[in-house]
């Protein structure tokens, strides 16, 4: 497996010292390095194509907008979402999401009716929900989840019912790692006409994503966390369900006429794209799944796995350490703590020697004390991460424990 070595040279962030030692980056769950692609797209479209778009008719605007929808149709193919227009830009994951509770939710979801979500969701995914019932009167229900972590579908069977509205699930845990059945969330909600929506956040970087396949009403993501720019995130949504639901910002861009007690609004998907948009992280993120093609999600997924595996069965034999999360299944997070050090401790003393792991409750409060612990600490994998990343993690564990237990 050289996937990691072969494109490090691509990260020039990989080259920088972090208090004297080189970067160990095992932080990408919460926001991933930028190859010189990107960047340099990034730059170049500023410095060359830059303008507003769907306003100018002049050459640039009409470069730049040009370029605008053919980052949407690239990231259209690479989710292989079954409608263009269905593909809406947002500032990320949670603005999609509270996109479909303002807009949908408060909307169509009924007083008396439930809410299915899970205990492992972020707070962009639970949050809004808890926001939706209030709103309406509909009740929260959680699909519970066995010790490994994973989710027990012959409980959710029982749960998704006749009073079920939405289901609101994440494809993937950024704690626990988890990779959720969503094909089969998604029909059990479709057998009791429930929509479904799913928190894409940490899966669409490091899987092959395939909505015609997994068939959601929405789903969501963010750009930085593949490679992308921040700022920049998407939420695809079933056009005929997007056509009936009400706008989520209103501004210029959105409407189609408007009068001074009234407006209509514009067509899929600009109708929920109020004013201008992150163009340049777009053009941004267009090359970013263009990167990502190019070496292929398989292969990712590959590498995820084997470096997952690898810093699992590595922290598994050192004494002393919890390891949170399923063992098969599961995304390229490692989560976990060792006894007699706080988490905070932990990734403190790993960050003077240039390791950067990210330590707290991740955004996911109801996991924490489902887990029954404050917080853990936790690593995460990507494509350029390589074994001898695992090494000086396992070395700085040893270390600390050596300093602080
Ligand atoms: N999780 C983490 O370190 P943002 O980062 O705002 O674009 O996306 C929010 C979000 C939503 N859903 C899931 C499953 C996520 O993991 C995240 C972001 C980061 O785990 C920051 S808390």
């Amino acid at each position: 497996m050289l996937l990691g070595r072969d494109v490090r040279k691509d990260f020039p962030i990989l080259n920088v010292k972090v208090n004297g030692k080189p970067l160990v980056y095992l932080d990408s769950a919460a926001s991933s390095q930028k190859p010189n692609a990107v960047l340099e797209s990034y730059c170049r479209f500023c410095e060359q194509r830059y303008s507003n778009v769907h306003r100018g008719i002049h050459t640039l605007g009409e470069a730049a907008t040009g370029d605008y929808e053919a980052a949407r149709g690239s990231i259209a193919e690479f989710i292989q979402a079954p409608a263009l227009e269905g593909v809406i830009f947002t500032r990320g994951t949670p603005e999609s999401i509270n996109l479909v509770a303002h807009s949908y939710g408060k909307k169509f979801v009924k007083h008396g009716q439930s809410i299915v979500l899970t205990p492992m969701e972020h707070h962009a995914n639970l949050v809004p929900w808890q926001l939706v019932a209030k709103f309406v009167g509909a009740e929260l229900r959680f699909i519970p989840m066995k010790s490994d972590g994973t989710l027990d579908l012959a409980e959710a069977r029982k749960l998704i019912d006749k009073t079920t509205a939405m289901v609101a699930v994440t494809h993937a845990s950024n704690v626990l790692g988890t990779i959720n059945p969503v094909g089969e969330i998604v029909e059990l909600a479709h057998k009791v006409g429930a929509k479904a929506v799913i928190d894409g956040a940490q899966a669409v970087p490091h899987m092959p994503v395939n909505l015609r396949e997994m068939n959601p009403d929405f789903y969501s993501f963010s750009g930085h966390k593949m490679l992308g720019p921040t700022g920049i995130g998407v939420l695809y949504g079933r056009p005929e369900i997007l056509n009936d639901m009400d706008p989520f910002l209103t501004g210029g861009e959105m409407i189609r006429e408007v009068y001074l007690d009234h407006a209509t609004w514009n067509d899929l998907p600009y109708k929920f794209e109020a004013g201008t948009p992150a163009i340049a992280e777009a053009i941004g993120l267009h090359a970013a799944v263009r990167y990502l093609q190019e070496i292929g999600m398989e292969r990712i997924a590959q590498m995820d796995h084997y470096l997952t595996t690898h810093a699992l069965e590595k922290l598994a034999s050192e004494p002393d350490i919890a390891l949170y999360g399923p063992l098969s299944q599961r995304g390229a997070v490692t989560s976990f703590n060792v006894k007699g050090i706080h988490p905070h401790d932990l990734a403190a003393l790993l960050d003077r020697e240039g390791i950067a792991i990210r330590a707290g409750h991740h955004c996911c409060q109801p996991l924490m004390r489902w887990l029954d612990v404050q917080a853990t600490a936790r690593a995460s994998f990507y494509l350029y991460n390589t074994a001898d990343d695992v090494a000086a993690l396992i070395e700085g564990v040893r270390t600390a424990r050596k300093v602080l237990a």
